[in-house]
């Protein structure tokens, strides 16, 4: 079995503990905003350890959106060149845990359609691309199998 190696930042780290250690019945939103997020489990890229990174929960349909917005800061969140690499995942949302399969989007049609999804779930979305010069990268995750 992997390390589980837990994100080197605070809250995000206590986020997902708080959410996996009540069973998905606590620690399920993000902060004040009282909106839903997922738990991302993945594989780092170099370290082939156990990641989970704590999302906004953007669905469609039976698929989850995944944007690698990190605030707008300039560079990507690591957690996406880990999906590039190992596009299996476990997505926690609240009492559902779901194996799953990501991919990257890069059909234009389709991640405009995605994005506005996205923002409408999670409108700060908006003002962190405006932020970057970089695209903020979408994927999507499917039921595996
Ligand atoms: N981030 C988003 O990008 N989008 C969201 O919608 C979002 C929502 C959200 C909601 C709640 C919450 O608590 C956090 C939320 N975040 C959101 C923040 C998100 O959880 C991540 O913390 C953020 O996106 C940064 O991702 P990151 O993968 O860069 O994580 C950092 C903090 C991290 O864990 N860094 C590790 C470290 O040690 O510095 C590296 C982890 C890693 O995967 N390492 C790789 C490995 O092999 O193990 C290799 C590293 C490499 O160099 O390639």
């Amino acid at each position: 079995m992997a390390t589980y190696i837990p994100s080197p930042r605070d809250w995000v780290r206590e986020q997902v503990e708080l959410y996996e250690s009540s069973g998905g019945t606590k620690g399920t939103t993000l902060r004040d905003t009282g909106l839903p997020v997922i738990i991302v489990t993945n594989t780092g890229n170099k370290t082939g350890a156990v990641r989970k990174t704590p999302l906004m929960r953007v669905a469609d349909g039976a698929n989850y959106v995944l944007v690698g917005s990190q605030g707008g800061l300039p560079k990507n969140p690591v957690w996406v060149y880990n999906l590039r690499v190992n596009p299996m995942v476990e997505i926690r949302a609240c009492t559902m845990v779901q194996a799953m399969k990501t991919r990257e989007v890069t059909d234009a049609a389709e991640r405009a359609r995605l994005w506005k999804l996205a923002v409408a779930a999670y409108p700060p979305y908006e003002d962190y691309q405006k932020k970057t010069t970089r695209q903020i990268p979408v994927f999507v995750a499917e039921p595996a199998g």
